[in-house]
């Protein structure tokens, strides 16, 4: 891999899956607290962390660079209440946004109009999965983990 830009693809292409491993961390903590909902929520959203993984690598094999596959931190185990736990996702999505915007800027920069363009999906995504995590947080905080809302809305997001 050549350029700094490529070399940042392939670390993005790696830190999607490592993202997805995360999420699988939280559902394990959520599911061992007895909420089915919230896990399959967070499964869901591991899920689709590998999608964008897979997006990036087709990419790079489209472009004939060859993805290559680093070490994946062990996640963490515990992350609080449930209203914590997202928080730590939603602050988990700014870092990744802040990853693509520097990736963007990097495009630019190399004048690489390709990936310009592909990363503008992900731009838009990411205002997307924010937006997502903020709607959460802001009812898990009128909730305050009483568990009479726990439970409905656990089953609200089972149905995500
Ligand atoms: Fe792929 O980082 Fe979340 O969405």
């Amino acid at each position: 891999m050549e350029s700094k830009l490529l070399k940042g693809l392939n670390e993005q292409y790696n830190f999607e899956i490592e993202s997805g491993y995360i999420y699988i961390s939280m559902a394990h903590h959520v599911k061992e607290k007895g909420m089915d909902g919230f896990a399959h929520f967070f499964y869901k959203q591991a899920h689709e962390e590998f999608e964008h993984a897979e997006k990036l690598r087709n990419f790079l094999f489209e472009i004939d660079e060859k993805p290559v596959l680093e070490g994946i931190k062990k996640p963490q185990e515990d992350f609080g209440n449930f209203t914590e736990t997202f928080k730590t996702a939603l602050e988990h999505e700014k870092e990744v946004t802040k990853r693509i915007n520097k990736l963007v800027d990097l495009s630019v920069e190399e004048n690489d109009h390709r990936v310009t363009s592909l990363l503008q999906w992900y731009v838009d995504e990411q205002v997307e999965e924010e937006d997502n995590f903020r709607t959460i947080i802001e009812k898990l905080e009128r909730i305050n983990e009483a568990w009479a809302g726990l439970y409905l809305y656990d089953s609200e997001l089972g149905r995500r």
